[in-house]
């Protein structure tokens, strides 16, 4: 299983690198990363396994953050409609976004970051999103709110972006132009 000494740390070269294009149809070897990636983070919210196995809670996980140049990640959460997202993707594309942005009025973390980074990350309100989900399936999906900000946060992994680099440095919490903040659902 993956734990937390398998995710690399900010300094590694890999978590600033743009990644490779899996080959589709995904290998069973890259299916099986992607649905480990998905139980780490079915396991980082089940209280007893995070704290048996010093589990930091996470919604997304990208293949980056295991040291791997691929085009894949894993999310697992419910938005603020209770709408479960439960899911690994292969090669995700954001096909078009909306002008207005949005940011979590309590700022964003990282599994790779362990250290708080204050301020707000200016993302788009709304996204639609392409990739292959673990069953195969070409999947096209419209996301808003809560889901948009961490989908564009595990697809930033994919590009070398951390949700840092999006922060102003001079007002950290100036709100980002055009944007409405939205609210996190939180993990305990
Ligand atoms: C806050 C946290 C995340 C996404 C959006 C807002 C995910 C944190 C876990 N990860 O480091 C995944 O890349
Ligand atoms: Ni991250």
């Amino acid at each position: 299983m993956i734990t937390m000494k398998d995710i690399v740390l900010e300094g590694h070269p890999v978590l600033t690198q743009v990644a490779q294009e899996v080959q589709l149809p995904p290998t069973e070897e890259d299916t099986e990363l992607l649905k480990k990636m998905l139980q780490f983070l079915k396991n980082s919210q089940d209280e007893e396994i995070a704290e048996k196995y010093k589990l930091r809670a996470g919604v997304g996980l990208a293949a980056p953050q295991l040291g791997l140049s691929k085009r894949m990640f894993a999310v697992h959460f419910e938005d603020l409609d209770g709408k479960v997202y439960s899911d690994g993707y292969f090669n995700p594309k954001i096909i078009s976004h909306s002008v207005e942005k949005t940011f979590l009025s309590s700022g964003e973390g990282c599994l790779s970051v362990e250290r708080e980074v204050p301020g707000y990350v200016p993302r788009y309100a709304r996204i639609t999103l392409t990739a292959t989900n673990l069953a195969g399936e070409k999947v096209k999906l419209r996301l808003r709110g809560y889901a948009a900000v961490v989908f564009q946060h595990e697809f930033d992994h994919l590009n070398g972006i951390m949700f840092y680099d999006h922060i102003n440095k001079e007002e950290p919490f100036s709100i980002p132009n055009n944007a409405k903040p939205c609210d996190v659902v939180d993990l305990d």
